[in-house]
């Protein structure tokens, strides 16, 4: 069971509100959000406040409105504003720290995870009634407002190459051979649709998606890469199975499950 005060939290945006000066000219509105206020109400006073950036999205603002997001309050969702009215300010009101807008989703309803491949440390959650963006996934997975790690290979704490493997020789267009996958005597294409993240310049990184691999060789073949030269670095992650230590998670957009290996400090569940 998950206790409710123990909340997690997908990241997709998140920024604090710029405060604005709220300077009202005679025919501009007013309006006051708080998570203490209701969608019924007018919005015109902090007392008949609304309360969710969801209903202030159904509302159209004049030209000129002002916005006001109580302090100390945290607001999900994405606020949308339009061409359409100009000069709208928004800003904060009240006392305390300034309000945070979290473009993110609470994720509560986590259960040991039955997945076979899973270490039984490992819980999961069914989020496919919440609305996510296929193409875009999910980019971050936060416990308690500590970013969590996409599930990766080789892990954070990897004492050698500073958690990194490097390429042994380049193997045509988009590929390259590393002898350190090799020795792990995965399945060819076990890191098909996971993702490599390269270092093949000394300015830049190069993220592709995985398009092949092989096992006996350790060849990863890549949807676009260029100088993949030996003893680069790189990284693989975005993969389910690579879920072996505290801090790592995954999206499996095919069952809208999201698996996370909580660390010990963020237990209980
Ligand atoms: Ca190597
Ligand atoms: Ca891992």
């Amino acid at each position: 069971m998950i206790k409710k005060y123990f909340h997690y939290t997908i990241l997709i945006v998140f920024f604090l509100v710029t405060i604005s000066p709220a300077i009202a000219t005679q025919d501009d509105n007013t309006y006051y959000v708080s998570n203490d206020g209701s969608d019924d109400n007018d919005g015109l006073s902090p007392d008949t406040a609304w309360q969710t950036i969801e209903h202030v999205n159904t509302f159209r603002l004049s030209d000129n409105d002002i916005l006001l997001f109580q302090r100390g309050d945290v607001f999900r969702g994405e606020l949308r504003l339009y061409k359409t009215p100009v000069g709208v300010t928004i800003g904060a009101y009240g006392d305390g720290d300034n309000p945070v807008l979290a473009g993110s989703i609470a994720i509560e309803n986590w259960t040991k995870t039955s997945h076979a491949s899973l270490s039984d440390e490992v819980y999961e959650a069914d989020i496919s009634s919440m609305t996510i963006d296929d193409e875009q996934g999910i980019h971050h997975l936060f416990v308690n407002n500590e970013l969590m790690t996409l599930a990766r290979y080789p892990n954070v704490d990897s004492p050698t190459q500073k958690n990194w493997l490097d390429v042994d020789e380049t193997a045509g267009t988009n590929g390259f051979k590393d002898a350190a996958l090799a020795t792990l005597a995965k399945p060819d294409d076990y890191w098909k649709g996971a993702t490599l993240r390269i270092r093949n310049y000394s300015w830049t990184y190069t993220i592709s998606k995985i398009t092949s691999s092989t096992g006996s060789t350790g060849k990863i073949q890549a949807e676009r890469l260029s100088n993949q030269l030996p003893e680069w670095g790189y990284f693989l992650d975005n993969k389910l199975e690579e879920i072996d230590h505290p801090g790592e998670w995954f999206y499996d957009a095919a069952t809208k499950k999201v698996y996370l290996y909580p660390k010990n400090t963020q237990l209980p569940f």
